[in-house]
């Protein structure tokens, strides 16, 4: 059996979507920005799509959504335009960010503050959340910028963009939010709180890689991060990535659509997964199951080495994670399990399961059993679970 539960990282392109792309490779393949028949071909699509993608985040007409190549380049672009905007131009010293955000984000920030900027970066509390608070206690009138992802990738933690965007407001600073492990797990309405940018990347929920987006409200310009030939209304230049579009926006339409299933269905699944797996002795679940996206799991086994969990896994075909892929070559403990305070141990010891809307109660019952298994082996030969003290106290809790 194989099972696929590295949802997070990336998922499977639906069919539908892959059909949609198909004949934009060899059929129709006209650069939409060409003047002859062959653009024609391609252009209305275009519109189609974008308007799918406006449609699915409740962005009005007048808002700008810019196509990228992934939800790196977005946020890569807020945060550096930011910089050039305000802090090179010495009209504002200083942006918040919180400790857990994508590397794509955390990377940019520390590149930034090499440059001069202040950066703050939030702390996360004991179960994996951002208090609304703690941003207020930090703003200050030199702030240009305040970013905080929705969902967090490794806990599927859904932080306080709502109220953080609002104190945003209270003190004029813009807001964005990295919604990449939001789309099709929660609802997004960008108009139905404060938000200036929002990314988002269609690989996350079924659609192709390689293509990403910023929501930009309506006056919040930012300064392009490719120079060029004015596509994307010149604030992204490059040959548009038509088929990739298409497919974010059928993608897109299906995200909004299977919604509640993902809601309701999928978090059963869930829940079912966690409950079962809660019950082998010595487990921890860091972010309440009320405040998670519905797809993810973020479970610690003590005593075992997330990677050679994985290993186990990987070889009953079973595809999970210890955190990011993005930094899965070093052998580093989750960060966000640091971040939390979770004692060395215990911060080697996570791993990450994000469902999809394809995950079947089989799959799950199939992965149960051997994740069962591979407890009682690697424990068995576990030297830190050995000499781990009776009810050692993790300080941290079982998530429900
Ligand atoms: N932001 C978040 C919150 C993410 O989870 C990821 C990918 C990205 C940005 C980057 O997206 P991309 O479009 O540039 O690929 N996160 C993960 C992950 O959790 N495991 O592998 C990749």
């Amino acid at each position: 059996m194989k099972v696929y539960l590295d949802n997070n990282a990336t998922t499977m392109v639906d069919t539908q979507v892959k059909a949609e792309m198909d004949p934009f490779f060899v059929e129709k393949y006209g650069n939409p920005n060409s003047l002859h028949a062959f653009a024609g071909e391609t252009h209305p699509s275009i519109k189609i799509a974008m308007e799918k993608i406006y449609a699915g985040i409740h962005a009005p007409k007048e808002d700008s959504v810019v196509i990228t190549s992934c939800a790196t380049e977005s946020n890569n672009w807020v945060l550096k335009s930011i910089y050039f905007q305000y802090i090179l131009t010495g009209r504002k010293n200083h942006i918040i960010v919180s400790e857990v955000e994508h590397p794509s984000v955390i990377a940019t920030a520390k590149f930034i503050e090499s440059m001069g900027c202040k950066v703050t970066y939030l702390p996360i509390n004991e179960e994996g959340l951002i208090e609304a608070q703690s941003v207020r206690d930090v703003i200050t009138p030199k702030t240009a910028l305040v970013s905080v992802m929705w969902a967090n990738n490794e806990t599927g933690a859904i932080f306080p963009v709502e109220e953080i965007g609002q104190i945003c407001e209270e003190n004029k600073v813009l807001f964005h939010t990295d919604a990449v492990q939001a789309i099709g797990k929660t609802p997004v309405d960008v108009q139905s709180f404060n938000v200036d940018y929002l990314t988002f990347s269609a690989h996350k929920f079924h659609g192709p890689k390689g293509v990403g987006a910023l929501y930009i409200k309506k006056g919040r310009e930012l300064t392009p991060l490719f120079h060029g030939g004015s596509q994307m209304g010149g604030h992204r230049s490059g040959t548009l990535n038509v088929a990739g579009i298409v497919g974010m926006g059928k993608a897109m339409e299906q995200a909004v659509d299977a919604l509640d299933f993902e809601m309701s269905e999928i978090r059963e699944m869930r829940d079912d997964f966690e409950d079962a797996l809660l019950e082998i002795p010595d487990t921890f679940v860091v972010t309440p199951r009320n405040r998670r996206t519905p797809n993810t799991l973020l479970i610690s086994f003590r005593g075992i080495e997330g990677e050679s969990m994985l290993w186990d896994l990987n070889r009953a075909g079973i595809g999970a994670s210890t955190g990011s892929a993005c930094a899965s070559e070093d052998l580093e403990a989750n960060s966000v399990m640091e971040a939390i305070g979770a004692d060395e141990d215990l911060a080697h010891t996570a791993i990450r399961f994000s469902l999809s809307r394809y995950t079947t109660e089989e799959e799950l019952e199939y992965t149960l059993d051997v994740v069962k298994k591979a407890v009682a082996r690697l424990r068995e030969i576990s030297s830190s679970y050995a000499y781990a003290p009776e009810g050692h106290d993790s300080g941290l809790t079982t998530g429900h």
